[in-house]
Order: C-alpha cells, then sequence, then structure tokens
C-alpha cells in the first residue's frame, strides 16, 4: 500500500459573496455563448494554444487520479483523410439503416448526415483515447477505475477550454470508432472515445436552432 502524503492547500482562493455571484454570473454567460460547430474554417491554430486546452483538459479529477487518457492530437492530412474516410463508411451505414429509426428520428433536428467534410477542414482532431487499463514500466498491466467518468470530465473539460480559447468544437462520434485505434496505431489497453474536431468556425456558419433546459428541469434543491 502506498503511504498518503498531504501538503497545504495554498493554492485555494475565497471570494467575498458579491464577488462570487459576479464570477459565477460572468462564467455561466461565458459559457453559455458556446455552440457545437459542424462547419470549419481551414485556418491554422498555433499548436501552444491546443497544447495549453489539453493542460486543462488534465486537470479534470479521475478514479484514484489515474488519468486514464490519451489525447491523438491530428494535424496530418493523410491522417485526417483516412480517418473521415473510415468514418464516413461507418456512418453510411449508421444512417441508411443500423440506427434504429428512433435513434434517426431523436437527432433530425441537429440535420447531420453521412458526410463529414469537417474531419479533413478543421486545423485539429483531438482523438480523445480512454485507456482502461494503465502500463507499468516493466510491461504488466493493472486496471483503472471509473474510467468513462474520468474521460468524460477531461473532455469536458477540453471543450471549455477550447471555447475559452475562442475557438469551436465538434463532438463526434462515428460509431462504431475502434477504426480510430488502427489508424492511429494505438495500443491495446486504449479504446477511442470520441473525436473533438478543433478550430475556427466557417465564414457565416450557421447552427441549429436549440435551446438548452431551465434549472427546474435540470435541478432539484433538497
Ligand atoms: N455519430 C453520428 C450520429 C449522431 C448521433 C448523435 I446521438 C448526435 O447527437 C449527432 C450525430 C454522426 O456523427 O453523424
Amino acid at each position: 500500500m502506498a503511504k498518503p502524503t498531504f501538503i497545504p492547500l495554498t493554492q485555494y482562493e475565497e471570494f467575498p459573496v458579491e464577488e462570487m455571484r459576479g464570477r459565477t454570473r460572468a462564467f455561466h454567460e461565458q459559457l453559455s455563448k458556446r455552440r457545437t460547430v459542424r462547419d470549419f474554417s481551414d485556418r491554422p491554430v498555433p499548436r501552444d494554444i491546443i497544447e495549453k486546452c489539453l493542460l486543462s483538459a488534465g486537470t479534470a479529477p479521475s478514479g484514484a487520479n489515474q488519468q486514464p487518457w490519451h489525447f491523438a492530437v491530428v494535424t496530418d492530412g493523410t491522417i485526417k483523410k483516412k480517418i473521415r474516410e473510415a468514418a464516413e463508411e461507418e456512418e453510411r451505414a449508421f444512417y441508411s439503416g443500423r440506427a434504429p429509426d428512433a435513434w434517426l428520428e431523436a437527432l433530425s433536428h441537429l440535420g447531420t448526415d453521412e458526410h463529414k467534410p469537417f474531419l479533413e477542414k478543421a486545423p485539429y482532431l483531438i482523438v480523445v483515447f480512454a485507456q482502461n487499463y494503465g502500463v507499468k514500466p516493466d510491461g504488466g498491466t493493472y486496471k483503472h477505475y471509473y474510467v468513462t467518468e474520468s474521460v468524460g470530465l477531461a473532455t469536458g473539460l477540453l471543450i471549455a477550454a477550447v471555447h475559452n480559447a475562442g475557438l469551436v468544437s465538434l463532438t463526434h462520434t462515428p460509431s462504431p470508432m475502434n477504426f480510430l485505434s488502427e489508424v492511429l496505431q494505438r495500443p491495446s489497453h486504449e479504446r477511442a472515445f470520441l473525436i473533438l474536431v478543433v478550430g475556427y468556425p466557417a465564414d457565416e456558419v450557421k447552427v441549429p436552432k436549440i435551446e438548452k433546459k431551465t434549472l427546474e428541469d435540470i435541478a432539484t434543491f433538497y
């Protein structure tokens, strides 16, 4: 058993309540401006911006602090093309029969289809991998806990960080997405979780007219 080591929480900052109100209001206002975008510009984004967003994602809490994520960052045009071709092949099957009608009905208001040009157009495809196991220096493996929850949390922070940078993203989930492990030659203890497409929006981009639920809808205070 590892012995726990404790250190003082020196980075914690408390704010007076009025300042708390201002900060939480401003934070919500900023986050509520985020929209998922499906039409990207090919304008380049400096790599250091993406690196810092990934470090923000890496601050997420995780089961036993095992940080069971890996971000495969694709900028190479040849790899993007392979990903697009494989994703579109899966999506063609999805939209033309594999998906039950109820599923297609549920997402019909988003206007999505099997064409995924953004996978080649956007400057960055961040393929998020979940590690069901960790690998020790001697090659032995050990189980990771709460992997899906942990990777979901890191992805949420990544989306917020990208938005905060003034960029847009799309959470893309080709189904199934095991082809990503092959194309990116990832080790067998990793499985693809989703693709976060990142960049600037295309000029004059349009997004679906959708609403977020109200506080009453999403929360109950006891
Ligand atoms: N993966 C498909 C279908 C899709 C499913 C859901 I649920 C969405 O919210 C959006 C799309 C696609 O990317 O088109």
